[in-house]
């Protein structure tokens, strides 16, 4: 999965990402438009961990997520067409955003931390974003034959837009979901908000948790946004330590796991994520697909030829095959199901394909 954080200059994306994925990118930049920062992180499974020990693999692999930090537009110099198409196209590809919100006070900058105002500021800047392109597109349609039916699509979401509403808020069809994929809406896109706080506020737990300010809480809730505080700085310093030496600071600071844990459950929560697991001899594996994904779509996350040339799944339960230890006790025992191509794989599923290209 790829993760784009975004948000204004200052705001801790670099120190956040830093934090996140255990990298020492150069925070400070200030809006200087360097080249993205693109790190990896895995997604620790105790699963995965667990069927190792039964099939002790050559490898181990985990489900990955993917960020790319971009250096963000200055508080101060909004433009009447939305975002630097640069930065655009830089999180084109990103599967959800992280806004980054600053609720600190940065010397380098004049404005005092209000997270509540650059919240409001950079939505609008998404959604102006995806206005102008919305607004380019129709005017080019209207000199095309056969377009009405996209125009129609893109004078709704234009109307959303124009009442103030993300695109990630409008209720659209699979098929028109697909036939708008190739403008890779920034505002069409899941969102989390992510409020980057002082390292003295890290230190009250309680802030940690739920203590953002209300207004910022309730803007969130009116926004159908999630919500995670941290304190990108602290958890920055945190990441270069050893891990031994990572679990007393957390202690000091009363903070009961790294952000990166607690990024990695919101991420999943938020984009609906599950996973499934493949097994063998070579790998013990796990795969991230969305909730409701069908057994053959899951296959294609593995390969494209698995994916077309689908004949069925043999799926057990994780718990059924630590319990029994073996797919052939779970044969044995009727913990070993056939599924088609339309079953709808759930997380923990160990999965084994058969097909034939
Ligand atoms: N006090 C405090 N300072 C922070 C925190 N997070 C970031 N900073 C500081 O804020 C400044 C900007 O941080 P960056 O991470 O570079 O910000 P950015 O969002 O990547 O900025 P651009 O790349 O310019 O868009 C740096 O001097 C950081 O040390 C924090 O949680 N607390
Ligand atoms: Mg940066």
């Amino acid at each position: 999965m790829k993760v784009g954080l975004v948000g204004f200059a200052g705001a801790g994306k670099t120190t956040i990402f830093n934090a996140l994925t255990g990298l020492t990118a150069e925070v400070g930049g200030f809006g200087a438009r360097e080249k993205a920062n693109v790190g990896v992180i895995k997604v620790p499974d105790p699963r995965v961990d667990k069927l190792a020990e039964i099939y002790n693999p050559k490898k181990k692999t985990f489900a990955e997520i993917s960020f790319v930090d971009v250096a963000g537009p200055q508080e101060s110099d909004r433009s009447e067409s939305g975002l630097d198409p640069k930065l655009v196209q830089q999180q084109r590809s990103a599967e959800a955003l992280v806004h980054v919100v600053r609720a600190f006070d940065n010397p380098m900058l004049l404005q005092k931390a209000d997270p509540a105002r650059d919240i409001r500021a950079f939505d609008d800047e998404l959604m102006l974003t995806d206005m102008v392109q919305i607004d380019n597109r129709i005017a080019r349609l209207k000199k095309e034959k056969d377009s009405a039916r996209e125009r129609e699509l893109l004078e709704r979401l234009k109307a959303a837009l124009e009442e103030e509403r993300p695109l990630r808020d409008v209720e659209l069809a699979q098929e028109e979901l697909a036939s708008i994929a190739g403008f890779c809406f920034l505002s069409l896109k899941p969102a989390l908000l992510l409020l980057n706080t002082s390292e003295e506020r890290a230190a009250e737990n309680e802030y940690i948790l739920l203590g953002a300010p209300r207004e910022v809480i309730e803007l969130a809730e009116a926004k159908k946004l999630s919500l995670i505080v941290m304190s990108g700085k602290a958890e920055m310093e945190i990441a270069e330590l050893d891990p031994e030496e990572q679990r007393e600071f957390l202690a000091d600071l009363g903070i009961s796991e790294p952000a990166r844990d607690r990024f990695i459950r919101a991420a999943y929560e938020l984009l609906d994520l599950i996973s499934f697991l493949t097994v063998g001899e070579d790998e013990c594996r796990a795969w991230t697909i969305s909730r409701g994904t069908t057994a053959q779509k899951a296959a294609g996350k593995i390969h494209s030829d698995i994916e077309r040339g689908f004949i069925r799944a043999e799926v057990t339960r994780f718990e059924d095959l630590v319990e029994l230890g073996s797919e052939a006790r779970c044969r044995e025992q009727g913990k070993l199901r056939l599924e088609g191509k339309e079953y709808i794989v759930q997380d923990g599923d160990v999965i084994n394909y058969r097909f034939n290209v």
